[in-house]
């Protein structure tokens, strides 16, 4: 098992305190909806399964039916996944590991979700009428694939996506065939972020805006992780000799930086487009699969 140490402990972010008034306003709607809908779908990354908890909802979300859906797991380390596949087990609530991009296990939600309703539709069945539509909300942090996850169980692009947090500003219902309706909802976070680890997690994920952090510093904490996890990806992907992984990390990705042409007019390094280059090649799976939280050091998170 892993130390701690190995995740970038000890790194100082400046307090995160990105709560913008749609996600209030969100949040509001949110709880309003909830008496309504029969199956609440609480969306986590796969990579950060403790640190995308919103407890400011812990509480309510107790009270409903709700399935925990990991997404992104084709992001997540896999053997690390197994090990959270192991302590999920253990509790009550049912959870899947799922992607919503590499359609991996998106046909068990609906299934879960009506069987976890047979009880409460055991009534109408004997009363010989259709039970009524199956009305879902789907909740999560920003950027998690919500959406996305709404467009391939509806089979078309019923809601609107992209990469950066935010995307979706207000509620809106989706028909999935005849009898299901899914809530979509923007994605929302707790109005202040106190521990740096699970703001930093959340940052590198893309729930929290990088202007926020900041590239640098999200930089240069992904390079720290890269360089002790996926060191061979990381010189496959840029083409770096040997002896670069030995750099610090700055030099590092300033070797990076000239691989890739990030340079300004006059040939000095663009820190900015290097910073963007690696977060973007990372985010989208190229440089190995990473996840942030490990099942033995989540206190505090
Ligand atoms: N690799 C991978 N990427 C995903 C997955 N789900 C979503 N994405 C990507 O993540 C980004 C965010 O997806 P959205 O569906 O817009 O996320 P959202 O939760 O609706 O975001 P907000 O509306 O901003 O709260 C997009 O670039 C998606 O392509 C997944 O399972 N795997
Ligand atoms: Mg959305």
């Amino acid at each position: 098992m892993e130390t701690p140490e190995l995740l970038g402990k000890g790194w100082e972010t400046p307090d995160i305190n990105w709560y913008p008034g749609h996600m209030l306003k969100a949040k509001k709607e949110l709880l309003k909806q909830l008496k309504r809908v029969d199956v609440v779908l609480e969306m986590r990354d796969a990579r950060i399964p403790v640190s995308s908890v919103n407890h400011d909802f812990e509480e309510l979300l107790q009270q409903k039916k709700r399935i925990l859906l990991f997404n992104k797991s084709g992001l997540a380390d896999e053997e690390i996944t197994q090990k959270w596949t192991e302590i999920f087990r253990k509790s009550d609530i049912p959870f899947l590991f799922i992607d919503a991009i590499n359609h991996l296990d998106l046909n068990k939600i609906l299934p879960l979700c009506r069987k976890m309703m047979q009880e409460k539709w055991s009534t109408f069945r004997r009363r010989g009428i259709r039970h009524p539509s199956l009305k879902l909300l789907i909740t999560g942090i920003p950027n998690v694939g919500k959406s996305s996850l709404i467009n391939r169980l509806s089979k078309r692009k019923a809601a609107e996506t992209g990469p950066t947090p935010g995307v979706t500003k207000h509620q809106d219902w989706i028909k999935l065939g005849k009898d299901v309706e899914l809530l979509d909802t923007p994605g929302i976070l707790w109005p202040k972020i106190e521990n740096h680890e699970a703001g930093l997690r959340l940052s590198i994920t893309g729930a929290i805006k990088d202007s926020i952090v900041g590239t640098s510093m999200l930089s240069d904490y992904l390079l720290e992780i890269l360089l002790r996890k996926e060191p061979e990806q990381l010189q496959r992907h840029y083409q770096l000799a040997p002896e670069d992984l030995d750099l610090l990390p700055g030099d590092l990705l300033d070797k990076i930086a000239e691989k890739r042409g990030c340079l300004k007019s006059g040939g000095a390094i663009d820190h900015r487009r290097v910073e963007s280059v690696l977060l973007r090649d990372f985010r989208a799976g190229k440089l190995g699969r990473l996840s942030f939280d490990l099942p033995d050091e989540t206190e505090g998170l």
